[in-house]
């Protein structure tokens, strides 16, 4: 196999460097935290706590050079049809931008009308939230119900969610994006239909599960109120206008948005109007101005001062170099507690492929890693005991607020303690003689010792990245999602696969359609043995002959 001379460069990097640990980098260069830290407006990036040195980080840069990095975030910026599979711009950057520049695709400049859709959701969340747009019998509409899946569902979901602190004190939001009725069934069961506004984000608006539970929902509605109410209870977002006027919502109650704008890059557009429902739009554009504020940074820092690109690097050499084919995300805040499942998405539907860019198919170094997460300190009682001693590491984000919404007694303080602990605890590790010593402290015999030193010492030398914030507010959860969406771009680049389609969710898709009269009328066609035989008993099941 012939490599390029970065990787060349690399594979020796890896094999000198496999003997180094992090403690001895931090006992041998006491500038190393300060030199390895980036601060940008209001975050920290503290990357230190990696398994890299300078000659490493060198040689990551050239890897990122010889794929034309820079050219190629500019690509992204400008309007090129950088999703190739589907020969599409990727301009989620295009809605926060502020400035009075404009972006042309396909010649057009697109930025006039994103203003437009900006406005108008400026002036119907204002509406709603002032009590001026109102439901049919007069009511004002104070549950948010938002029918939505995927890219729809996760961004709105996840921001409204970390930012309910900044929630109007009379409303409430609920999402239902799961086909399983009891989804729909269990958000119906808490609302009035006097009071509760159905938005259906749906950038195709055919995808089965959004089309199924927004159809449910709006003959709730017409049961309780008439066809008459549809009209004040219902809008849309969707880049197809006519498939929504064909479901029965006026277009003039749907907020448009464009190719260009990927599912899962779409909180941005009017796929937040939830967000800017639920916390005014003045947050949601704080939280537009965060992102743009990283966008900029992406844009225009040097590869070497770039927080996306150091994190992307520093993922590409775990997983191409040490093959560690995991990544966890620990953010500790309650408030970000769908964070992880957030970034799930982004980062496994965005860089989970097979087909390189060239359409060669992939046969000699993995691409995405399998991401998972939760809160802190939560996790800690639960998959932290792997992080510490499974037999691979995980590499593991940290995310902390230094400030807390709910400065309460010495809370936030002991989980200030407990992720610091966490990362320098994996970093560290716990040695035998230090266990067998602090043993022996306790008046332990030495036959118990020798049983337990094994087992209660730690390997250590695991890497983290810490990003600290010095509250969550919109504008740094902007910063904070703009710059995972860069990472995995850059990651993108790198493996040369194009991140921003999505082609391995349909065959299930198409799959189910063919399943579904099966199960209903039991005609059952060709399938492998052990799916015509669930089929059948699943029937049996339910009753069915
Ligand atoms: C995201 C994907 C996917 C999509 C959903 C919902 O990038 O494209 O998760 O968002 O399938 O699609 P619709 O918004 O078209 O209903």
């Amino acid at each position: 196999m012939t490599v390029s001379s970065a990787v060349a460069r690399l594979i020796a990097e890896y094999q000198r460097f496999s003997s180094i640990t992090m403690n001895e980098l931090f006992a041998k260069d006491s500038n190393r935290a300060e030199q390895y830290n980036i601060e940008f407006e209001n975050l920290i990036y503290d990357y230190s706590k990696n398994k890299f040195d300078e000659d490493v980080l060198r040689a990551l840069f050239a890897l990122a050079e010889e794929h034309h990095l820079k050219e190629r975030i500019e690509d992204m910026f400008i309007g090129k049809k950088i999703n190739v599979t589907e020969n599409r711009a990727v301009l989620h950057t295009a809605l926060r931008n502020f400035s009075n520049d404009s972006i042309y695709v396909d010649n057009k400049d697109i930025m006039p009308e994103i203003r437009k859709v900006r406005a108008k959701m400026k002036e119907f969340s204002s509406a709603v939230r002032n009590g001026i747009f109102r439901g049919y019998t007069g009511k004002k509409l104070v549950n948010i119900v938002n029918i939505c899946i995927g890219g729809s569902d996760l961004g709105p979901y996840m921001v409204t969610s970390a930012l309910k602190k900044y929630w109007a004190p009379d409303m409430k939001c609920y999402f239902i994006s799961n086909i399983d009725g009891t989804a729909c069934a269990e958000v119906l069961n808490e609302i009035n239909p006097e009071e509760t506004l159905f938005i259906v984000a749906s950038k195709t608006f055919t995808t089965i599960e959004t089309l199924t539970n927004a159809r449910t929902c709006r003959e709730w509605l017409v049961k309780a109120l008439g066809e008459q109410a549809v009209a004040k209870h219902f809008v849309a977002l969707s880049t197809n206008a006519k498939a929504v006027a064909e479901f029965g919502i006026d277009t003039k109650n749907m907020f448009e948005f464009w190719d260009f704008v990927g599912g899962r890059y779409s909180l941005w557009s009017a796929i937040g109007l939830s967000i800017a429902l639920m916390v005014g739009y003045e947050n949601f554009e704080d939280l537009l101005k965060g992102a743009a504020a990283m966008d900029q940074h992406f844009r225009t820092a040097p590869l070497d001062k770039n927080i996306p690109v150091i994190m992307a690097l520093i993922g590409i050499w775990y997983n191409d170099y040490e093959n560690i084919h995991r990544y966890a995300v620990i953010p500790y805040d309650q408030y970000l507690k769908f964070f992880p499942s957030y970034l799930q998405q982004l980062d496994m539907e965005s860089n989970g492929k097979s087909v390189r860019l060239d359409n060669k198919k992939i046969t000699d170094y993995a691409t995405g890693p399998a991401l998972f997460g939760g809160a802190g300190t939560d996790v800690q009682h639960s998959f932290f005991q792997l992080l510490h001693q499974g037999t691979e590491a995980v590499p593991v984000d940290f995310i902390i607020p230094a400030n807390s919404h709910n400065e309460i007694g010495q809370h936030h303080q002991i989980l200030l303690a407990n992720v610091l602990a966490q990362a320098e605890a994996l970093m560290r590790g716990k040695t035998t003689d230090e266990v067998a010593a602090e043993l022996r402290a306790a008046g332990k015999d030495e036959l118990t010792i020798e049983q337990l030193k094994l087992n209660k010492s730690f390997a250590g030398n695991r890497p983290s990245n810490m990003f600290v914030i010095d509250k969550l507010t919109p504008y740094n959860l902007g910063m904070l999602i703009a710059m995972y969406e860069h990472k995995v771009y850059v990651q993108g680049v790198i493996w040369e696969i194009d991140s921003f389609d999505q082609w391995g969710v349909e065959l299930g898709k198409q799959m189910a359609l063919k399943i579904l009269p099966e199960i209903t009328d039991g005609n059952i066609a060709q399938h492998d043995g052990s799916t015509t035989r669930l089929i059948r008993k699943i029937r049996e099941m339910r009753g069915l002959k």
